[in-house]
């Protein structure tokens, strides 16, 4: 069920269980209340991105492209990253590399995908026409991309066509379905590759979520990283 897409890329399919992600949801809309909740950045280029975004730890500013302790808007540090959150992504990496030693025969998988302890969890919410060009992250700093600190996806209600791939180029991109409970792992060297979302694929949330955490239609994925 589980599979190593490439080294350092691990995806973990139907993850989360539905408790799990009803807490995340629920968790993520009382943060949004208690904060400036989602907004939708615009670029300097006057670029508007098709996905609504939150930041708890340190906040992603989208005018200057870098990481910052207060948000410009209120001045106010961004809500802290709940525990809860960081036990599942370190769960998930220890769940990774348990797969990578099995399937790969090695031993220090570490060197592969290297641990992590997020400070950054970005959360982004595509309404069913939301998207994402292809890109690379590069706004982390230098010795965690050096490092190849991996960035941990978690995927929650309408299921996404995914991107990745070495150039941007949707055309060569491989395509994978990311659905409710995902959670995707990228480090070491796939740290560098471009990826994006293509679509939202609407009605496909699993009906649990839209009842017992009143999901709207779309999709929420969190990002988890480490400065
Ligand atoms: C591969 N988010 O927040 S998650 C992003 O579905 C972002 O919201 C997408 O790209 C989303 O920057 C994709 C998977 C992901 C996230 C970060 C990566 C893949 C990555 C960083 C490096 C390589
Ligand atoms: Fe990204």
């Amino acid at each position: 069920r589980h599979s190593i897409l490439r080294p350092g890329m691990v995806l973990l399919k139907r993850y989360l269980t539905h408790r799990e992600q009803i807490n995340i949801i629920k968790v993520c809309r009382d943060h949004g209340l208690c904060s400036t909740g989602f907004y939708q950045p615009r670029f300097q280029s006057g670029a508007i991105m098709r996905l609504h975004m939150m930041c708890m730890g340190l906040n992603w500013n989208h005018e200057s492209r870098k990481y910052e302790e207060r948000r410009s808007v209120d001045g106010l540090h961004p809500p802290s990253i709940p525990t809860q959150f960081t036990l599942l992504v370190q769960r998930a990496i220890k769940d990774a590399h348990g797969i990578i030693a099995e399937e790969c025969r090695v031993s220090n998988v570490k060197r592969i995908l290297p641990e992590m302890s997020p400070d950054i969890c970005i959360v982004n919410f595509y309404t069913t026409s939301g998207r994402l060009g292809l890109h690379k992250d590069r706004d982390e700093s230098k010795e965690s991309l050096r490092k190849g600190l991996p960035v941990v996806s978690f995927s929650l209600g309408d299921s996404a066509e995914f991107l990745y791939g070495d150039h941007r180029d949707t055309v060569e991109a491989e395509k994978k379905v990311l659905e409710s409970g995902d959670v995707l792992i990228f480090g070491g060297k796939s740290r560098h590759v471009f990826h994006g979302v293509s679509n939202i694929i609407p009605n496909s949330a699993p009906q649990a979520l839209l009842e017992e955490a009143c999901l709207r239609p779309g999709r929420l994925n969190l990002t988890f990283r480490q400065y």
